[in-house]
């Protein structure tokens, strides 16, 4: 049994967090890093955990050390002001795929996002299996340049990455549109699982939703990797209507596939400049 070594930034946040337990196996070590504190291991969980940014060329080009594998979550999970984007989400990004090529790390999975193709009308039905970009925020474009800079690294220097458009990725739907958006946990899991083990995929760029009942998303990408959803949002739309309420037609909360991140609330150049 060949013991492999997986790295996963941020580690400590929502996603990072649901796939620690879940991507633990026993022929398997999780390095976990993370520049907020993450919680220790109890018993005999199979984890190394690094205190690092992924700004941090030195840091991050250690962690990768004896790794086989990347699974890049880490930056800012919302929009924030530009300079915040630029510095931990693109070039963090950037970062992290140099520290993997210096290591000889072949295999890096990255986390994108539905909000790099946000600005989409979704009135055509179902997203098909790869959008040319339109973000809907300055997150959203950090998304698309992670997805560039994978790219740039499988192209040039031959390594396998595979950028994930997540949707939602929760332990349940929040609200009416994550009933179209939502990534269970374990189906999440069992994506990851195909980005890491598919026979050189090259350069991929995926969605990652469940088999929800009112999805947007076509599974055609995923799937070629070998992901076979398990989980549907369903079993939770009865709560989650009941709770929230269903979406205004009339709001980008229903008409674009970014949801309220196309509205007026994620404007951020207008809050920046304060007109
Ligand atoms: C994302 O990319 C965010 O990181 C997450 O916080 C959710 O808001 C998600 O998209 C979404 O669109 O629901």
């Amino acid at each position: 049994m060949v013991t492999e070594r997986i790295l996963i930034t941020g580690a400590a946040g929502i996603v990072g967090t649901l796939m620690r337990s879940r991507l633990a196996a026993p022929d398997r070590t999780l390095r976990l890093l993370d520049i907020a504190p993450i919680p220790p291991s109890d018993s005999d969980e199979r984890v190394e955990l690094v205190t690092a940014s992924v700004t941090d060329a030195a840091a991050m080009e250690a962690a990768c050390a004896d790794v086989d594998a990347v699974i890049h979550l880490g930056g800012h999970s919302l929009e924030r002001p530009w300079a915040e984007i630029l510095d931990v989400n693109i070039n963090g990004t950037h970062v992290v795929l140099e520290a993997a090529r210096r290591a000889g790390v072949r295999r890096v999975v990255l986390a994108s996002s539905n909000h790099a193709v946000g600005y989409y009308q979704r009135s055509s039905g179902e997203a098909g299996d790869y959008l040319f970009p339109q973000p809907d925020t300055y997150y959203g474009v950090s998304k698309v340049a992670l997805e560039a800079l994978g790219s740039l690294y499988a192209s040039r220097y031959g390594m396998d990455v595979i950028a994930v458009r997540i949707g939602s990725c929760f332990e349940k739907p929040r609200d009416a549109r994550m009933l179209s958006t939502w990534l269970s946990p374990d189906d999440g899991a069992r994506l990851f699982e195909a980005c890491l083990s598919a026979p050189s995929p090259g350069f991929r760029v995926v969605w990652g939703v469940s088999d929800n009942t009112r999805r947007w998303f076509s599974l055609t990408e995923a799937g070629a990797l070998g992901y076979k959803s398990q989980d549907d949002s369903e079993v939770f739309a009865e709560e989650v209507l009941a709770e929230k309420g269903e979406l205004d037609p009339a709001s980008p909360a229903y008409t674009h596939l970014g949801g309220a991140w196309c509205g007026p609330d994620f404007d951020t150049a207008v809050k920046e400049a304060g007109r």
